[in-house]
């Protein structure tokens, strides 16, 4: 389905002397600061995060999983889906496919429906953490870190395919996120699995186009829960910087132990010039797939805060990140779960983007903790929602991109279109 532009225009003009109430109060409040409120806004206008298609239906765990109703069950309803997204929000202008999950049939046609949403291709991501229906080997015990090479070439073999439906799309990166590792000490040897895995990216890394990067993810536990092959930063940061100039490290939220310093992280690996892209999600205790932001705000904010001081850097030679949502519970609609990642996203953003830099470098430079708290703080604590909501207007989007969702009832129609027994592929 698609949303009629002039049901969007009626609740907007239904809220706008509100807004504008509120975006003048704020465009006073800023500008004091010397604040370029219209710059900003032009930025937000231009951030766009990709969207997953296995967040587009309800999540799950090993225990259970509760479908909503009216779940994208096919590639084209899934990048409907993310057209309703960007339609509404105007900062989900690209979609990141799975495969096997979501080959497409119709190469011209899907590129033709995504182009009509006003739609990118983001990332490929392969699979080799499941056995697929017909094939001839196992990754129960790794992928391309196995013992048996064939099970490695099985696995390269797989990463090469998703490369060209991804190439056919208009994609220009693949993502690697491997599950292989050990759950009982003494299970794999360390360093042979490494050496491994490194030959066998290699590989998929020679079979890129030549504009291509390639995003090793890492993760230090689950599925298996003893040992990760690539566990750490400074494992992804290894394999990325041995593979080449066009490998990068990932860097997913929900993939830290507690407590990591993520934003440290971040600015370590721009400074270098290997922060090849963010997957956002938020969390409690691990790889908690919870809506970025629904826990810890201000840690994504001072994520922001490296982010932004490393794209502003003029010297720095990181290329510009891949965003994207890496999210998928299983209690929200999860279209109104991706709107509240996108705010939250977009309100670090911005937030970011208010912090004196020069002045918290001064007080860096004077040893001077209280005010570099102070200099945050003052930018965090600022509402900037009428700037984002400004961006949405500008854009024709939503100003208030939930509250249309439901008083449009798109769920409901959603329902009435696909049923309520629909089933989304992925997780
Ligand atoms: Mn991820």
């Amino acid at each position: 389905m698609r949303i009629d532009q002039q049901k969007i225009k009626a609740l907007n003009d239904q809220a706008l002397s509100d807004h504008r109430e509120s975006l003048d109060h704020l465009t006073k409040v800023l500008g004091r600061r010397g604040v370029d409120v219209n710059g900003i806004i032009e930025k937000l206008k231009g951030f766009q995060v990709a969207v997953p298609s296995w967040a587009l239906g309800t999540g799950g765990t090993r225990f259970g999983r509760f479908s909503g109703g009216g779940e994208p069950g096919t590639l084209e309803d899934k990048i409907a889906d993310v057209g309703l997204l960007h339609h509404l929000s105007q900062s989900a202008g690209a979609i990141s496919l799975h495969i096997p999950w979501d080959i497409p049939q119709d190469i011209d046609a899907v590129k033709q429906l995504a182009a009509s949403h006003g739609l990118a291709f983001d990332a490929v991501n392969s699979n080799t953490f499941q056995d697929q229906a017909g094939q001839e080997l196992s990754y129960k015990f790794g992928s391309l870190c196995h013992v048996d090479k064939a099970v490695r070439q099985q696995a390269i073999d797989h990463n090469l395919e998703v490369i060209k439906y991804g190439d056919a799309l208009g994609s220009k990166s693949l993502t690697v996120w491997l599950a292989d590792g050990s759950s009982f000490p003494g299970q794999l040897n360390f360093k042979k699995a490494f050496q491994r895995t490194l030959e066998s990216l290699q590989e998929i890394y020679a079979g890129m186009p030549s504009d291509w990067k390639m995003f090793v993810e890492y993760k230090p536990y689950e599925p298996n829960f003893y040992s990760t092959v690539i566990q750490d930063w400074g494992s992804s940061h290894m394999l990325a910087d041995k593979l080449g100039d066009r490998a990068y490290s990932l860097v997913d939220l929900g993939h830290h132990l507690p407590n990591t310093n993520i934003e440290q992280i971040v600015a370590t690996l721009m400074m270098v010039g290997k922060l090849g892209g963010f997957h956002f999600n938020d969390s409690k205790y691990g790889d908690d797939d919870l809506t970025v932001g629904a826990l810890k705000p201000y840690q994504l904010f001072l994520i922001f805060n490296e982010l932004v001081d490393g794209m502003e850097d003029p010297t720095s030679k990181n290329p510009y990140p891949a965003w994207m949502i890496d999210a998928s519970h299983n209690l929200k609609d999860p279209l109104e779960d991706l709107l509240q990642s996108l705010e939250a996203i977009n309100l670090a953003y911005a937030q970011a983007m208010l912090v004196d830099r020069a002045a918290l470098e001064e007080a860096r430079e004077n040893n001077d903790p209280s005010l570099a708290q102070e200099i945050l703080q003052n930018a965090y604590r600022t509402d900037v929602r009428p700037l984002l909501a400004e961006a949405r207007l500008q854009a024709d989007g939503a100003l208030d991109p939930i509250g249309a969702y439901r008083r449009l009832n798109i769920r409901r129609e959603l329902i009435a279109q696909r049923g309520v027994k629909t089933l989304s592929t992925g997780l």
